[in-house]
């Protein structure tokens, strides 16, 4: 069976669930606390060295033991594989790309990023680098609440991966990040709704092993 090595605060191994349960996958979680990840499990020396060398969930173990890392690469891994949710032909697939190199690179990451400082982080966000990452979240999301406006999904006209990868982070709860999607980004609040209903969907405190932590900042 599928082994996901991840845990409940991770929106990017919440992507890989979405998927999995959507495709109808048997799969088995890999639990790590999020303790353990806040106080350096991946980091580990020898974390890397059996499970990912790049120190980050999350991680697919295959039936055979091979480790796949990155979401991305999972992603299209299993959708290629199950000729599900890559897009329906080339210019499709192409697009899904597309959109998860920007989800990779200024979507989910800033967000992630802030969310983590304000939520989990041990000391109070420094105000010049939460400037800095909410002016470089606002720009990403206003890329995507345009695109959106008329939208029904990231690519085509059904689900995607791309719709997987870029909300992963969406639906924990608001008071974890400070961001009202509903006041500033309202085709992004009408997507994550309509995502809710999507096959796979679950709440990520529900799917996903561990213990919820309250936001300290
Ligand atoms: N681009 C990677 C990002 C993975 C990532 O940043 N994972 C976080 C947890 S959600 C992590 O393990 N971070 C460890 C670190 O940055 O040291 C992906 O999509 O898989």
């Amino acid at each position: 069976m599928l082994k996901l090595h991840g845990f409940a605060q991770s929106g990017n191994t919440f992507k890989v669930a979405f998927l999995l349960r959507a495709l109808g996958v048997a799969w088995q979680p890999v639990p790590m606390s999020f303790a353990d990840f806040a106080a350096g499990a991946t980091r580990d020396p020898a974390w890397r060295e059996g499970v990912n060398e790049m120190g980050e969930v999350p991680v697919l173990e295959l039936d055979n033991g091979v480790k796949i890392t990155q979401s991305g690469v999972i992603l299209t891994m299993l959708a290629e594989q199950h000729g599900r949710f890559g897009g329906t032909n080339a210019d499709e697939k192409r697009e899904v790309l597309r959109w998860l190199f920007f989800d990779n690179h200024k979507f989910s990451s800033y967000f992630a990023t802030w969310r983590f400082m304000k939520s989990f982080a041990a000391k109070a966000p420094d105000p010049a680098v939460a400037a800095f990452l909410k002016s470089r979240i606002d720009s990403a999301f206003f890329v995507v609440e345009k695109h959106l406006a008329g939208r029904q999904h990231i690519v085509g006209d059904s689900l995607t991966i791309a719709d997987m990868s870029l909300s992963g982070y969406l639906f924990y709860p608001a008071d974890e990040s400070g961001y009202v999607l509903e006041e500033r980004f309202p085709n992004i609040a009408a997507w994550r709704e309509r995502l809710r209903a999507a096959p796979g969907w679950g709440d990520p405190y529900e799917i996903l092993p561990g213990e919820r932590v309250a936001p300290k900042w």
